[in-house]
């Protein structure tokens, strides 16, 4: 359709030739900017009907407020030239530029209130991006990378030019944390593995990436005070396989490579239970009395650390600092789900006690909805995962609130019946079960301000690859990452589905192995 578009505007176009070699005036086609398929589906769009030619002439340029100038510059190059023939330039010479990209750094602004929020303002001579933030002006990058052909128009001008709607989009999410989860622990998932899905994730504007970095099954982090860690600890995982661990050098570099994209990784620690890895390389840690062995099977909850004895303690600030200076942003994981076989008042006593561990070393908490049994101080934060209660008891502390529903947000879950990959316990979550709910309403009671974010976990006992984690992730966490940022009331389903099969071409780019829901009509690509 759009292609047709431009043939009918080439034959109508006259192509007038400035005196300056490089510069043209070229009468652009009216596109209409409402006709997108941007996920996720931005506040507000206001089409002028008419358009913005991107070109290797096109120059990118910054106010002089904006930090990472080289990094915007270098991503929106990369991530153009990896979805279209496009080579933008780090650098034109004044007569060479042909229009501009412009990104300003805002310090107030009538509209936009979160510093994630971005606007475009795009119009025939220039492409305005305007943040409060470089992670915004990334986000703003993004959009146009989903509005921007990945093929050209040739007939146009004397060279190749990819147009985009032009219009003002603002735009700014629900949710300051947008998160995913991966369980590197039940399977081992290798840094490039954890590098693509960083690469996709930032693509619809998440910007937290948990990683469950110990299990039962296996341990995968470094701690250089604690070396069998990863001589013992990491040695297995579900179905026997060799397992495996990031080096400290790993992490830092995922970690690195995550705020290239304005991804905070949040490295989770599992305890008291899902700690059998950890046990087993040193049995001093240990507080359920078995002796001990590699876990290869898929069971929860039989094993716990011992909560009242001080060495214990040692081990966990020796763990949090080491990984704590590993990156800057702010949160440490600490788990705390499903220690059936700990003593509620040991629990308790256990979260306590790291709790200010986690403090003390600079970090905030973060755990799976039963610490909210603990006394948490109000900077902590409650994962929701089973029971609201928990996240009612959290907020009656203060605390913030990440829901991660399993019946609603699990990405392990299995589709439907027929599913190859993933588990059943919190019921089939087809893809129309993923979208259709209200994180800010789920919980009765809980007012949406303490509602910090969204998380998406996917937990790994049935997948082993990067083809598998695409079966169990994609579509859901597209799904997901509308939830985080778009308001309830644009959010609709059907539109959704549209948007959604218009992302095929970027999933074929990216070799993204998705599951083809049968709820979607995926030969819609039109509006
Ligand atoms: C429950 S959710 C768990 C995990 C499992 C998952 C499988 C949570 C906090 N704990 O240990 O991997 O179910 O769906």
């Amino acid at each position: 359709m759009q292609r047709k578009i431009y043939l009918l505007f080439a034959a109508l176009l006259s192509i007038h030739f400035s005196c300056k070699e490089k510069k043209e005036v070229i009468q652009y086609p009216s596109l209409n900017l409402a006709d997108h398929h941007i996920i996720p589906k931005p506040n507000s769009i206001s089409p002028d009907f008419s358009s913005f030619a991107l070109n290797e002439f096109t120059s990118i340029e910054f106010s002089p407020t904006v930090i990472d100038q080289n990094n915007l510059k270098r991503q929106l190059i990369k991530q153009i030239g990896q979805q279209s023939q496009l080579s933008l330039k780090t650098e034109l010479s004044a007569e060479d530029r042909y229009n501009t990209i412009f990104f300003e750094k805002l310090t107030s602004d009538p509209v936009l209130s979160n510093a994630d929020g971005y606007r475009l303002h795009i119009s025939e001579d220039s492409l305005l991006i305007q943040s409060f933030s470089e992670a915004g002006l990334y986000h703003g990058i993004q959009t146009i990378l989903q509005l921007a052909p990945t093929h050209s128009v040739d007939t146009l001008a004397s060279f190749p030019i990819w147009l985009i709607p032009s219009g003002v989009i603002e735009d700014q999410p629900i949710f300051t944390h947008r998160s995913m989860m991966l369980d590197v622990a039940r399977h081992f998932f290798t840094v490039d593995e954890v590098k693509r899905l960083i690469d996709i994730l930032a693509h619809y504007k998440y910007n937290k990436l948990h990683l469950h970095l110990s299990d039962d099954q296996g341990w995968r982090i470094e701690i250089k005070s604690w070396p069998k860690l990863t001589e013992v600890g990491s040695k297995s995982e579900v179905g026997g396989g060799e397992g495996g661990f990031y080096s400290q050098e790993d992490f830092k570099e995922i970690v690195r490579y995550a705020s290239e994209h304005y991804i905070d990784i949040i490295p989770e620690i599992d305890m008291p239970g899902h700690t059998n890895a950890a046990a087993l390389s040193y049995p001093i840690l240990n507080g359920n009395g078995k002796s001990l062995s590699h876990y290869t099977g898929m069971r929860v909850g039989f094993s716990t650390f011992d909560t009242r004895k001080d060495t214990v303690y040692s081990f966990i600030n020796d763990v949090v600092r080491e990984l704590s200076q590993l990156y800057p942003s702010t949160y440490f994981h600490i788990g705390g789900d499903e220690s059936h076989v700990t003593k509620t008042r040991d629990y308790i006593y256990f979260v306590n006690r790291v709790q200010k561990i986690v403090q003390q070393n600079g970090k905030q908490l973060v755990g799976w909805n039963e610490i909210a049994q603990a006394d948490l101080t109000a900077s902590s934060v409650v994962q929701l995962w089973n029971d609201p209660k928990y996240a009612l008891q959290g907020a009656s502390k203060g605390c913030k609130v990440i829901l991660s529903p399993a019946k609603k947000a699990y990405l392990d879950m299995k589709y439907d019946k027929h599913s190859t990959y993933g588990l059943t316990w919190a019921g089939f979550i087809p893809l129309s079960t993923a979208y259709n709910w209200d994180p800010q309403t789920f919980v009765q009671g809980l007012d949406s301000s303490q509602i910090l974010g969204l998380e998406a976990p996917l937990w790994s006992e049935t997948i082993e690859n990067s083809q598998e984690m695409d079966y169990l992730a994609f579509p859901r966490a597209i799904a997901y990452a509308e939830l985080a940022w778009t308001q309830a009331p644009l959010r609709n389903w059907n539109d959704f589905t549209i948007r959604l099969a218009n992302q095929q071409d970027y999933f074929t780019r990216k070799n993204i192995n998705y599951y083809r829901s049968p709820e979607v009509n995926w030969t819609a690509t039109g509006k």
